[in-house]
């Protein structure tokens, strides 16, 4: 059967997970859940992602779900790939650029997509929006710093960088700036031209 992985092409979440995926070179099937249909709610796709949601990888049986797990488990499956680095200290820092692509952007951006592409303007939640135009400056001076010097996150490309830069390319459409982060304006096209950020 190989891998199965549960898609949504404009899915900044699933877009994580699946560049890594891409990136182990392994085939894999994609099927797409229709979000807007609301397919993810349905029973049959419930049971393999509880909280109905995407990404999910079903690897022969073996079924993950949320991103950063789905990084770490072909990050592991596959180590010809080289997702992570070799020494702890720098795998340390990986799992931590893994965790804040979560806890810093995700947990701003996410909330402000929803509002801007799930609901109409008048009954957008402003606060949201708001709280996140508040936040995101911070978190992208910070990666900024890190990316002083550095191609990638943590040196090489590796997981932390799939974690990361997908919900940046949606920042434009969410009214946050990010000219004037030059460093993150570079990492992202260095991602945008590497092929799993298509695939
Ligand atoms: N922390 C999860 C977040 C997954 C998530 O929120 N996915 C969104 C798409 S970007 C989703 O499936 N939403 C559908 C819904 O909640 O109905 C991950 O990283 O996998």
């Amino acid at each position: 059967m190989g891998m199965i992985f549960y898609d949504m092409e404009l899915s900044p979440n699933a877009k994580r997970a699946r560049i890594g995926v891409a990136e182990t070179g392994a085939p894999f099937e994609k099927r797409q859940v229709n979000l807007l249909a609301g397919e993810q709610k349905t029973e049959a796709y419930r049971r393999i992602h509880p909280l109905g949601r995407v990404p999910a990888l079903d690897d022969d049986g073996v079924v993950v779900w949320e991103s950063g797990a789905i990084l770490l488990y072909v990050a592991e499956k596959f180590p010809q790939a080289r997702l992570v680095p070799r020494t702890l200290a720098d795998r340390g820092h990986v799992y931590q650029w893994l965790t804040f692509g979560e806890t810093n952007i995700h947990a701003y951006m996410g909330p402000m997509g929803f509002q801007m592409l799930r609901k109409a303007p008048d009954k957008r939640d402003q606060s949201i929006l708001e709280r996140g135009r508040k936040r995101m400056p911070e978190v992208l001076a910070v990666l900024d710093r890190q990316l002083e010097g550095r191609d990638y996150l943590v040196g090489d490309f590796s997981i932390a960088d799939c974690a990361c830069a997908p919900w940046l390319e949606v920042a434009p459409s969410l009214e946050i700036d990010l000219t004037p982060y030059a460093n993150v304006s570079g990492w992202l096209a260095r991602m945008q031209a590497r092929p799993s950020w298509s695939a």
